[in-house]
C-alpha cells in the first residue's frame, strides 16, 4: 500500500482568562463584582479540500496553534471567541492520535470537517462567583488550556489509474515494469488479491498513481470471482487503462475480452464507463498477437487509443506513459457520493477520553504527588496571585476527596504535596 504520512503538533487556543473587576458608581464607595468571562479559544478543525493531493505542506509546517480567547474585561464584557484554525488536508487523509494510536478522524469528502483539537473555555470573570455571603469576591478563573496532542496524519493514496482487465493478461507485470511497486505475479488466474498501487513517473518529470487490479471475469459485477469489491478502488481514477492479452494463448477472443469487461464495468454502474479508456494490447512479444491485433482493430468501435506493448520485454511503455499522463491532466475528477451510491460509507470517529479526576503517587523521597487532567486544568485555570481564588482551589480539592485520599495514603500535617510543578504542604 502507497502511504504517505506525517505527524504534526496541534493545540487548541487557551480560553481567555476571567476578570476581577468592581463597578465604579457615583456615590457607591465600593460597587458590585463587574469581571467579565474570557472568549473560547479556537478549536483546529481539518477540512477536505478536494483539490490536495498530498501530504507534502505538513511537511514544512508541523506545528498547528490555534489562537487564544480574548480576555474579560472590566464592566462585564465577554471577551471575545477566538476564530476557529480551519486546515485544508487532502480527501483520504486519516488523523489519528500519536500516543493511543486511536484514529481521530477518517476524511473522505470534500468539505467534511472534523475537530483535531479542542480550543479551552473562557474563564469566568468574578461576576459569576458573587454570592450572598462574598457579594465582591476577589475571584475569577484562568482560561481553560487548549487541548494539545501529536497527531499522524495518513493519506492513503487514491489512484488517478487503475489497470482493468481478466486475469493473467498481466496488469501486475506492468505495474511492475512502470512503478517501484512489487506485485506478486504469476500464470494462474487471480494472482493479484488485493490491489497494489504504484507512483509512475514519466520520462519528462509527470507522475500519477496507477493500481493493479484483480482480474475481472463475467458476472464480476454480482460478485463473481475477486475482482468486483475492488471495483470501489477506481471509483475515483481518473482514466481506466483496458489491459488485453493479444496472444490469445488462453483461448479466449480478445476481441470478446474486452467486450466482456467493459460490460461489467457498466453493470457496476459507478459511471465508470464515462471515464477515458485506454487500450493496451499486451503479450505482442508472442506468436499470433500482430495478426490477433488486426482482427481486434477492425472489430473495434470505440475510438479509444490503443498501445501495443510487451510488458515483458518492456516494449512500447514510454508512448503509453506518455499517453496516460496526458490524460490524467486532461480529465477532471468524478466527484461520487459514496452512500447512495454503493451503501458504503466511512465512519467518523470521535475522541473523548475518559477523564479520571485524580491520581496520587509516592517520590521515592516521600513527596506525595497529585496528577490528573482533571485536577491539572483545574490548577492552570486558577490565579494564585488571589486568595479568593486559591482558596477556591483548595475548596474544589476538597470536594473531588483529594485530601481524604492524601489522609489515605498517610500524608500529615507539613508534609510535601507536589502537582505539576509546584509545592504544598498539607494541612490537616
Ligand atoms: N509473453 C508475455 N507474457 C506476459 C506478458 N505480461 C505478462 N505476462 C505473463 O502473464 C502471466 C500473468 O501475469 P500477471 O502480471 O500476474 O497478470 P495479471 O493480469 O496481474 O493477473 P491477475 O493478478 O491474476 O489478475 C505471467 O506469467 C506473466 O509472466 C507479456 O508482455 N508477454
Ligand atoms: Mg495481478
Amino acid at each position: 500500500m502507497f502511504i504517505d504520512q506525517v505527524k504534526v503538533y496541534t493545540k487548541g487556543g487557551d480560553g481567555g482568562n476571567g476578570m476581577v473587576a468592581f463597578r465604579r458608581e457615583k456615590y457607591v464607595p465600593k460597587g458590585g463584582p463587574a469581571g467579565g468571562d474570557g472568549g473560547h479559544g479556537a478549536d483546529v478543525i481539518f477540512e477536505v479540500e478536494e483539490g490536495l493531493r498530498t501530504l507534502m505542506d505538513f511537511r514544512y509546517q508541523r506545528h498547528f496553534k490555534a489562537p487564544r480567547g480574548e480576555h474579560g474585561m472590566s464592566k462585564n464584557q465577554h471577551g471575545r471567541n477566538a476564530e476557529d484554525m480551519v486546515v485544508k488536508v487532502p480527501p483520504g487523509t486519516v488523523v489519528k492520535d500519536d500516543d493511543t494510536g486511536e484514529t481521530i478522524a477518517d476524511l473522505v469528502q470534500h468539505g467534511q470537517r472534523a475537530v483535531i483539537t479542542k480550543g479551552g473555555r473562557g474563564g469566568r470573570g468574578n461576576s459569576r462567583f458573587a454570592t450572598p455571603a462574598n457579594p465582591a469576591p476577589e475571584l475569577s478563573e484562568k482560561g481553560e488550556p487548549g487541548q494539545e496532542r501529536y497527531i499522524v496524519m495518513e493519506l492513503k493514496l487514491l489512484a488517478d489509474v487503475g489497470l482493468v482487465g481478466f486475469p493473467s493478461v498481466g496488469k501486475s507485470t506492468l505495474l511492475s515494469v512502470v512503478s517501484a511497486a512489487k506485485p506478486k505475479i504469476a500464470a494462474y488466474h487471480f494472482t493479484t488479491i488485493v490491489p497494489n498501487l504504484g507512483m509512475v513517473e514519466t520520462g519528462d518529470g509527470r507522475s500519477f498513481v496507477m493500481a493493479d487490479l484483480p482480474g475481472l471475469i463475467q458476472g464480476a459485477h454480482e460478485g463473481v470471482g475477486l475482482g468486483h469489491q475492488f471495483l470501489r478502488h477506481i471509483e475515483r481514477t481518473r482514466v481506466i487503462v483496458h489491459v488485453i492479452d493479444m496472444s490469445g494463448i488462453e483461448g479466449r477472443d480478445p476481441y470478446e475480452d474486452y467486450l466482456t469487461i467493459n460490460e461489467e464495468l457498466k453493470q457496476y454502474n459507478l459511471r465508470l464507463t464515462e471515464r477515458p479508456q485506454i487500450i493496451v494490447a499486451n503479450k505482442m512479444d508472442m506468436p499470433d498477437a500482430e495478426e490477433n491485433l488486426k482482427i481486434f482493430k477492425e472489430k473495434i468501435e470505440e475510438d479509444y487509443p490503443i498501445f501495443p506493448i510487451s510488458a515483458v520485454t518492456q516494449q512500447g511503455l514510454s508512448e503509453l506513459l506518455y499517453a496516460v499522463a496526458d490524460k490524467v491532466e486532461t480529465t477532471s475528477e468524478f466527484p461520487i457520493h459514496e452512500e447512495e451510491e454503493t451503501g458504503f460509507h466511512r465512519v467518523l470517529y470521535k475522541h473523548e477520553e475518559e477523564e479520571k479526576e485524580f491520581e496520587i503517587t509516592r517520590d521515592p523521597d516521600g513527596t506525595f504527588v497529585v496528577g490528573g487532567a482533571k485536577i491539572e486544568r483545574l490548577f492552570k485555570m486558577t490565579d494564585f496571585s488571589r486568595e479568593d481564588s486559591a482558596r477556591r482551589f483548595a475548596r474544589q480539592l476538597r470536594s473531588y476527596g483529594v485530601d481524604d485520599a492524601l489522609r489515605e495514603r498517610g500524608a500529615k500535617n507539613g508534609d510535601t504535596i507536589r502537582l505539576i510543578k509546584y509545592e504544598f504542604e498539607f494541612v490537616d
